[in-house]
């Protein structure tokens, strides 16, 4: 099955930033499909919940140098 999580990334300040956390989201294993937004500085990302959790995702996004508070 698949399911899609919402959450909020800080740090973001230009479309390149949204790039670069898309494809550090997109590498993860069991993630389908990540699209971030810029003016709502959120992610929201399509993945099999029995492959990704929520800390998979944040660890992700810190990597490429950007924040996450937490993940739903
Ligand atoms: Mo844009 Mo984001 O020049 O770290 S890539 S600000």
């Amino acid at each position: 099955g698949r399911s899609t999580v919402e959450f909020p990334v800080a740090g973001m300040t230009c479309a390149s930033c949204v790039r670069r956390v898309e494809k550090a989201l997109g590498r993860v294993d069991g993630v389908e499909e990540a699209s971030v937004n810029l003016a709502t500085e959120k992610a929201r990302v399509s993945v099999d919940p029995s492959v990704v959790g929520g800390e998979d995702l944040k660890s992700a996004v810190e990597r490429a140098g950007y924040g996450v508070r937490e993940v739903p």
